[in-house]
């Protein structure tokens, strides 16, 4: 057996890229203020800063595109999604949107006053923005593995169901419009949440008839994870774990950027008709009419079909079996990485990778700047940059837990000799890790940080 098993697809259609030279990057990275978000993308060689809308997408995609009806009202395509979406995830009722986040922002605003609370595994950035935006707070309720890079945990990615008992008891269920789950769990390095998980999640909820929502964008990732781990599920098709989990949901977000392999879509399902009728008009409003909701009829052809594509097992064992070649090969080396990987990233532990430099010299920010010097790779802090903040009372900086460094794998993109080169570059720079200096800010812009903020070396 080859240790990564080949992919289930061949290359129709090639985009060259080429490595600059290390003065190149050098001049580069100095020029973008040692922000990677400011570097071209033609001057990056291997980009691993997300795996959202970077997807290559299939021939019959590319063929779906061109019988994209671009009618403004009740295209064709609408309804080839309409079904897709009803085979797969089961709800009554769905609006198209043009990203998950549009999805975010209709549902919360839909269903929030300002004081409610939205209790979730963990929720990602822009689904915590969006609650807040309503005025609603983002709690988080992980189980304690989750936030120990270390631990072997199968499904790292759960919510802690006594948690979430005693928080419903504490703030009372009228104040708690909806409880969400993240499938797979971003926010924690791209964990899996077990189908019992999600059982039990519902049966607290249906309690206090509570509805929940699942943030679906790497469900199938997250069906895939099921059938290799949770007991029971070794005989079931992905499709049906799929069915199984959104049985158990009310409704869903879904950013089909990720496991609906296109480059843009995204969409808002649901059971509940009078939650429909609320959602359709805020779509008019901000997204579009019902039936394309901020996408070309083109946009939602390959949506319908890149969502079954994404179920097929042989490319989830290739796709899942590329994040965990690249964990073992730095593993061997010792490379200090949150385990086990993840479904769609691997994520360096840069507290551990460079244990001499202090948490307010930006560690994780530091990684980032080199992995672009040593090799040209683009790779994201999910660190102090990110997430470091001041005491509201004491003054005082307040560090994350986790310094993280994701590198997020595109799906279809790129190969196992792209992965290898991966490996080689970390693991050559984690030799010599030494020799990296810390960070600092010369211009630290007050929210969201790390899309503008500007750094020199220490
Ligand atoms: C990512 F730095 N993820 O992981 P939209 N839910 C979940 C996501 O992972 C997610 C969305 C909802 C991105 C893109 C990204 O500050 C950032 O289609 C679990 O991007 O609106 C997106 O879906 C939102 C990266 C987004 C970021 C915002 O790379």
């Amino acid at each position: 057996m080859p240790r990564l098993v080949p992919e289930p697809y061949r290359i129709k259609v090639v985009e060259p890229f080429r490595l600059t030279t290390r003065a190149e990057r050098e001049a580069i990275l100095t020029a973008a203020g040692y922000n990677i978000f400011f570097v071209k993308s033609e001057e990056v060689y291997i980009d691993l800063l997300t795996d959202s809308g970077t997807s290559a997408m299939s021939d019959a995609q590319w063929a779906g595109m061109m019988v994209g009806d671009e009618a403004y009202a009740c295209c064709r395509n609408y309804y080839n999604l309409k079904g897709t979406i009803s085979d797969i995830f089961g709800f009554r009722y769905f609006v198209p949107t043009h990203q998950g986040r549009a999805a975010e922002k209709v549902l919360f605003a839909a269903m929030l006053k300002p004081g409610d609370y939205v209790p979730s595994n963990t929720h990602f950035d822009t689904t915590h923005a969006n609650i807040e935006a309503v005025g609603g707070h983002a709690v988080d309720l992980p189980i304690a593995e989750t936030l120990v890079p270390t631990s072997r945990h199968p499904f790292k990615g759960n919510m802690d169901v006594e948690r979430l008992r005693r928080f419903i008891a504490d703030v009372g269920a009228q104040r708690i419009p909806l409880a969400m789950l993240t499938i797979t769990n971003n926010s924690s390095g791209g964990q899996p949440v077990s189908l019992a998980n999600v059982r039990a999640v519902k049966e607290v909820l249906a309690q206090y008839g509570i509805p929940l929502f699942i943030d679906a964008c790497r469900y199938a990732e997250n069906a895939y994870f099921i059938k290799q781990r949770e007991a029971g599920y070794a005989d079931k098709t992905t499709l049906e774990i799929a069915r199984e989990m959104f049985s158990y949901a009310d409704g869903c977000t879904m950013s089909a950027k990720k496991d609906g392999l296109v480059n843009i879509g995204g969409f808002l399902a649901m059971n509940d008709e009078r939650l429909y009728q609320r959602a359709s008009q805020l779509l008019v409003l901000w997204e579009g009419f019902i039936t394309y909701g901020g996408l070309a009829g083109r946009d939602l052809e390959a949506m319908a079909r890149g969502l079954w594509e994404a179920l097929d097992e042989k490319y989830l064992q290739h796709r899942i079996g590329q994040v965990h070649y690249l964990a073992e090969r730095l593993l061997e080396q010792d490379v200090p990485i949150v385990e086990p990987p993840g479904g769609h990233a691997v994520y360096l532990d840069a507290r551990r990778f460079l244990p001499h430099i202090p948490q307010a010299q930006l560690p994780g920010q530091a990684l980032v700047a080199h992995l672009y010097l040593e090799g040209g790779i683009r790779a994201v802090e999910i660190g102090s940059v990110m997430f470091a903040h001041k005491d509201k009372t004491t003054g005082e900086w307040k560090y994350p837990e986790l310094e993280l460094v994701r590198l997020a794998i595109p799906r279809r993109v790129y190969t196992q000799t792209h992965l290898d080169y991966v490996a080689d570059v970390i693991i050559e720079l984690y030799r010599k890790r030494e020799q990296v200096r810390g960070m600092r800010y010369t211009y630290e812009p007050p929210f969201l940080r790390h899309f503008t903020a500007r750094f020199e070396f220490v």
